[in-house]
């Protein structure tokens, strides 16, 4: 791993700076009736969301040697075929699940619209209490991706920095950047920027996406058949495919960064549901 860049503290916090959130009061509960028109709707949404993604195998983590330590070793992963949604849970349908459980709306950012902006201000508890919840109303059996399965879909089979190739292009994913293509300075409605080959809307860019596994600084040792590691330091849960906070350098789709699992929320992390076949 020498030549490859260390991690620190500093770096962390300048990645994910000035988005520190909360949480706003309870949610009042709405009317029984309109209450329940809104959660079938968001069964139905998730439901037809969820797109089918192959079977197959693929190289994890940094090939380009632009990573940081933490992105290796590289190493193969056979991923099952599996379910994954194509954009980010909204503000929209997290708000039915607050509401319905007298949890916290989010905050979101002043200026921004809730609606079809991805949710963010929730942490890893949070992302996991909707997933339980949705499964109690729905019958169905949603998940967190694994970060195998987040990265095998994110990259749709690329091996390259980006999805799309080696150099950084605004108009295909929603970073820092403000330019031609990328019109946005904060978070953008999800599915404002290109799918990719599986798909998939904002893998990399826009928020940060929560995966299910337990953190571990790299990956010796980590799971080859493409499920969760859910073994290691638990209390840290991994994030990935970088914001519309990071420069293009945080939108690398073998990136990984991670979060205090119960305590931290920021308004850059959002997640994305998964289902085994
Ligand atoms: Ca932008």
């Amino acid at each position: 791993m020498k030549g490859h860049l260390k991690l620190t503290a500093a770096l962390v916090a300048a990645m994910l700076s000035g988005t520190a959130g909360a949480q706003s009061p309870a949610a009042a509960p709405a009317p029984a009736g309109e209450q329940s028109g809104a959660i079938d709707g968001v069964i139905r949404a998730a439901a037809e969301d969820m797109t089918a993604i192959p079977a197959g195998t693929f190289v994890m983590g940094d090939t380009t040697g632009k990573g940081f330590n933490f992105e290796h070793p590289a190493h193969k992963v056979s991923v099952p075929a599996f379910r994954l949604a194509r954009h980010d849970v909204t503000f929209a349908q997290y708000d039915v699940f607050a509401r319905a459980t007298g949890r916290a709306l989010p905050e979101q950012r002043p200026g921004l619209d809730r609606g079809s902006y991805p949710v963010v201000n929730v942490n890893w508890v949070d992302a996991k209490a909707f997933v339980d919840w949705l499964n109690k109303v729905s019958g169905r059996t949603y998940r967190l991706p694994s970060e195998a399965e987040w990265e095998y879909a994110a990259r749709a089979g690329s091996t390259t920095v980006y999805p799309w190739g080696d150099e950084f292009d605004p108009s295909k994913a929603n970073s820092s950047v403000v330019a031609p293509g990328d019109k946005w300075g904060a978070a953008s409605p999800v599915g404002s920027f290109p799918p990719n080959a599986f798909g998939l809307y904002d893998m990399v860019g826009n928020v940060w996406q929560w995966v299910a596994d337990c953190n571990h600084l790299d990956y010796e040792g980590a799971p080859t058949d493409g499920s969760a590691w859910t073994t290691g330091d638990c209390m840290w849960r991994n994030i990935r495919g970088g914001s519309w906070v990071q420069d293009p350098r945080g939108l690398r789709v073998s990136l990984r960064l991670w979060e205090d699992l119960p305590r931290r929320r920021f308004q850059s992390m959002g997640f994305r549901l998964a289902e085994s076949n």
